[in-house]
């Protein structure tokens, strides 16, 4: 009876410290939490700062047919065959089946079940995710179209921050430029590679590129070029900015008037200032000014450089 009685000391001991070391961690990652979200990730400027952010930019431009599928489908919980088998439209049916597919075929990287989805936007989807997942520059090539085939590339090198897989385009080509740019905006980490940032000529890429060169806007403060550092500056201080003396204290003109008109307008992210097809959210990220519309001056309007991939910013280039 007495070895009983031990053991049921010794159990109770044992999960006494278990339940212990699970409020220590609970309490230390309260404390001590993983490096915060970057504040870009919200919706002043709907851009975020991971792998995946140019694509968005893309398909939010006006104007710009993208080639990109909506590739974020979120399956919401809910959807069951049994539930798509009830929909009384015989095409509602059939998407919300492929859409169950997909998320199947995602969930166990089956690239053949891909294949077998009708709907040819999820079936492209559905690979483009597949690709993304699995990080290989060969699966991309799967992909229907040149277009969804070079945002894969760009999705993987980034993801592997692998400059290499840029390779993939023609090297005279800008898509080969941006995707480098791309990958070394994912790669830098600290204030000593703040002059790579300073040399891409992608120019969103040079924003997200800073950011990640940056912890935090002390880290700006380190910089010692100005206008690099009153960038940086507009770029954590913008998007956390919520009243008219805080939209004031930010260094560059151009965040400074967009952020006055972005905490009076309830439609925000469909103004566009300059009627240049080109919101203003996505100008002062791109460094062009979202009051002019041909920032340069060469006689292109800001938004017909950006989709021909010249420089907004540079007369010689349009
Ligand atoms: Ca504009
Ligand atoms: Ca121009």
């Amino acid at each position: 009876m007495p070895n009983k009685k031990i053991v049921l000391i010794a159990f109770s001991i044992i999960i006494a410290l278990v339940v212990l070391s699970f409020i220590f961690f609970f309490v230390f990652s309260l404390i001590f939490p993983a490096k915060p979200p970057l504040p870009l990730v919200n919706n002043n400027y709907p851009i975020s700062t991971q792998a995946t952010s140019t694509v968005a930019v893309n398909n939010t431009i006006s104007g710009n047919a993208s080639v990109l599928p909506s590739f974020r489908v979120i399956i919401p919980n809910i959807l069951t065959v049994e539930k798509c088998n009830n929909l009384a439209n015989i095409q509602d049916k059939g998407k919300c089946l492929d859409r169950l597919t997909e998320y199947d075929a995602v969930n166990k990287s089956d690239g053949v079940k891909c294949l077998a989805i009708n709907d040819a936007s999820f079936r492209d989807d559905c690979l483009f995710r597949l690709a993304s997942k699995s990080n290989k520059i060969s699966e991309c090539r799967k992909l229907g179209s040149d277009g969804l085939q070079e945002a894969c590339v760009n999705n993987v090198s980034a993801n592997t921050k692998d400059i290499s897989g840029c390779d993939f385009f023609a090297k005279v080509s800008n898509n080969y430029q941006e995707c480098r740019d791309r990958v070394q905006a994912f790669l830098v980490s600290g204030i000593s590679d703040v002059p790579i940032c300073q040399n891409l000529k992608t120019l969103e890429y040079s924003s997200l590129c800073l950011l990640h060169a940056t912890q935090s806007l002390a880290d700006c403060d380190k910089i010692v070029d100005t206008a690099t550092k009153d960038k940086c500056r507009s770029l954590y201080l913008y998007p956390v900015a919520n009243n008219q003396a805080a939209c004031e204290a930010i260094p560059l003109e151009s965040y400074r008037k967009v952020c006055l008109i972005r905490i009076k307008s309830a439609d925000f992210l469909s103004v566009d200032s300059d009627k240049d097809g080109l919101y203003d959210w996505l100008e002062i990220w791109i460094n062009t000014d979202p009051f002019k519309a041909d920032t340069d001056n060469d006689g292109v309007s800001d938004y017909n450089e950006y989709i021909n991939e010249t420089s907004p910013v540079d007369p010689s280039s349009k």
